[in-house]
């Protein structure tokens, strides 16, 4: 499996240069980078015997379908998008090792259909809203997402349409009943194993998202004659309030909060901030927890605006339940993980995934592969060969169980 591990992880590499920068990996949804991607994995799949198609919101999936087979598949795959000034293998990591669990399932004893998807968009960089690709195929794609805009003003529908896809077509990705589930194979993006000296783990749930933008609106001002008293700078406000979710995250076990983007106007040295827009991100494996957060974080937004004579407009793009992974799913990946001779560690996972969106629709499994340093979504990410081939070696033995169970 060393030469598989080296391939899958070469083939990021190489994926990784495929960029809308020259000078930093950054491959946001269905932008000209992306047909390189499908080229480059087209190739591999029809080299794996595979049906290549790409569906109406721009997932790559491969489907072989071996001679005497029932039509039950498992799905193995991620997502191929990037966060701007990525590392190499956040996502696209999952789809090369399921290329090769894909071959390596044509070698066993029980034929198992298998369906390689390659997901168009999962970090909601674009649009702002994530998990575009995950949700059309397991038929929770809501058409008002079509009307969304990017920073250039072109919507969803028009970028799908300039990718030569056919909106109307998306409730086609959907899946019928036919999946046997989905297995994703993903870096941890976290310190939790290479703490412990682990190199995988099988992921019990996934964390409950929140993320809404927040708008504080002032009025742009000359910043050497406004006394400070007559100001209604949006800036200052916003960061009041990033400083107060900052310290109600701190004291909230379990709880994280970010603001990772911020747009402001005029955006002037000289000048009072007039508007600012910011994005924010709430998120616990609790439900209750993370909705409390979000709701009384909206509410101090409230009142710093008020105090500070702003104006505040509020945009919710996500409301993402935790998910729990399938029982039965992680209890063969749990087997899989020892028949392989490694040590079992279930852990929860941070970090979003198509795999919380798939679980809606089919039985979902993950396994996380150690991240060295813990890094992610930075250029630093990487990952280790040895660790992505006992990665390959729990694949196999997950999917030698999945065949066993169908044949
Ligand atoms: O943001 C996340 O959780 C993931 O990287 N999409
Ligand atoms: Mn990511
Ligand atoms: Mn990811």
């Amino acid at each position: 499996m060393k030469e598989q591990a080296a391939r899958a992880v070469s083939e990021c590499r190489r994926i990784a240069r495929m960029s809308e920068e020259t000078d930093r990996t950054t491959r946001r949804y269905l932008t000209p980078p992306v047909r390189d991607v499908h080229a480059l994995l087209r190739n591999s799949m029809e080299a794996l015997g595979m049906a290549v198609s790409v569906d109406a919101v721009g997932n790559l999936r491969g489907l072989w379908q071996p001679p005497g087979a029932g039509a039950r598949r498992v799905i193995l795959g991620s997502h191929i998008d990037t966060v701007p000034d990525a590392g190499a293998f956040d996502g696209v990591l999952g789809v090369t090792v399921a290329l090769e669990l894909a071959e390596l399932a044509q070698q066993l004893e029980h034929p198992l259909p298998v369906e390689v998807i390659a997901f168009s968009e999962e970090e909601g960089v674009r649009f702002g809203v994530p998990f575009i690709g995950s949700r059309a195929v397991a038929g929770r794609f809501d058409p008002a997402l079509l009307a969304l805009k990017d920073a250039d003003g072109a919507t969803l529908e028009d970028a799908i349409r300039a990718f030569g896809l056919d909106p109307a077509r998306i409730p086609e990705a959907a899946l019928g009943a036919e999946v046997l589930g989905y297995f994703e194979t993903h870096i941890e993006q976290g310190p939790v194993l290479e703490s412990e000296g682990l190199q995988v783990a099988a992921v019990t749930s996934i964390a409950g998202q929140s993320r809404f933008s927040l708008q504080f609106v002032g009025h742009a001002d000359h910043a050497g004659t406004t006394p400070m008293r007559l100001r209604r700078d949006a800036l200052a406000g916003a960061a009041e309030f990033i400083t107060a979710m900052e310290t109600r995250a701190k004291n909230t076990e379990g709880l994280v909060a970010t603001v990772g983007r911020l747009q402001l106007e005029p955006n002037a040295g000289n000048v009072v901030p007039g508007t600012v827009r910011i994005a924010c991100d709430v998120r616990h494996a609790e439900d209750p927890i993370r909705r409390e957060a979000a709701a009384a974080l909206l509410a101090e937004a409230q009142s710093i605006a008020i105090r500070r004579n702003l104006k505040l407009e509020s945009a919710r793009q996500l409301d993402q339940p935790a998910v729990s992974m399938d029982e039965r799913l992680t209890a063969y990946l749990s087997e899989a993980i020892q028949a392989a001779g490694l040590s079992l560690k279930l852990m929860p996972s941070g970090a979003g995934h198509d795999a919380m969106v798939m679980a809606a629709r089919v039985p979902a499994a993950m396994l996380f592969v150690r991240s060295p340093g813990g890094i992610s979504h930075h250029p630093d990410e990487s990952v280790l060969e040895e660790d992505v081939e006992a990665a390959l070696k729990v694949g196999r033995e997950f999917l030698r169980r999945l065949a066993a169970e169908v044949s």
